[in-house]
């Protein structure tokens, strides 16, 4: 069974075993629930040969599965190029398996009208990896802004939140599970999709953009686990670019200020604090 492989494997390596590790989907790398180390970015060296990896391409508006993107796997953690070394397409539920020798891989997922993603996973030989999941943007249209959440097993409630300026107010707007916003009306942005129970995709539309400063955060809402050990990703599709955010891992907090956005300008904050999101 892959758990307690897993617990022999750490225990092997004279590491704190915790029933509560994780592999987490985003980063590929088995953590350690506690202590939020990233312990399988090695994998011990008796593991090894051909493993199942699995999981579901989903399509990020609607989080279900998405038939027929492309998958191509090449070796290494966020590695967009270079010769891809094992390929599967999705099938009509969005599933899709592979057989890969052990290591970490960097999964590419395509199909015309989204844009094309990334997501890392790992394959450890006999212990089948499953629910490594990726979510594909629809390719928004011009003008349109998509931001797309996902995130592990731990916590199981992450939550979007986009603030925007008001005009003629000195208050913001805020677009979250609890006031979802409206494509046709202001603030001509919305949350399509509140995902309550691990993984995600949560998506954020922008249709009509104002002038001034709009900012996205990730709250811990529910669930154990520090929100930082998550693996959690943002993805950012703005005038036919595309940014990916990964949140920095150990650092204590339940509010995730990803970035701003103004104009045509999108800026890293990357910080993790208790403070209210603004
Ligand atoms: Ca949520």
């Amino acid at each position: 069974m892959f758990v307690r492989s897993i617990s022999v494997l750490l225990c092997v390596l004279g590491l704190a075993v915790s029933s509560a590790f994780e592999l987490g989907s985003v980063s590929g790398a088995v953590k350690d629930a506690v202590s939020g180390a990233y312990l399988a970015s090695f994998i011990y060296r008796s593991i090894t040969g051909p493993g199942v990896l699995s999981g579901l391409a989903k399509h990020a508006q609607t989080g279900r599965g998405e038939p027929g993107v492309l998958l191509h796997f090449r070796k290494g953690l966020r590695v967009h190029d270079g010769p891809v070394i094992g390929s599967v397409v999705s099938g009509t539920d969005g599933s899709w398996s592979i057989v890969l020798d052990t290591g970490s891989y960097t999964m590419q997922g395509s199909k015309d009208g989204f844009v094309t993603g990334y997501h890392n996973v790992i394959s450890l030989g006999h212990n089948p990896v499953y629910n490594q999941d990726i979510s594909l943007t629809p390719i928004p249209p011009p003008g349109e802004t998509r931001i797309v959440l996902t995130w592990g097993l731990h916590p199981r409630d992450l939550d979007s939140h986009l603030t925007g300026p008001l005009p003629g107010s000195s208050e913001r707007f805020r677009v979250y599970f609890n006031a979802r916003g409206s494509k046709v009306t202001y603030p001509f942005s919305d949350l399509d999709v509140d995902d309550t129970s691990s993984y995600g995709p949560e998506t954020t539309t922008i249709t009509r953009q104002a002038a001034g400063v709009y900012r996205f955060a990730v709250h811990h809402f529910s669930g154990e686990g520090l929100m930082s050990n998550s693996g959690a990703k943002v993805t950012v599709t703005h005038a036919g670019s595309y940014r990916e955010f990964h949140i920095p891992p150990r650092v204590p907090g339940v509010v995730w200020t990803v970035f701003e956005l103004n104009g045509n300008s999108i800026v890293p904050i990357n910080t993790i604090t208790n403070n209210q999101i603004q």
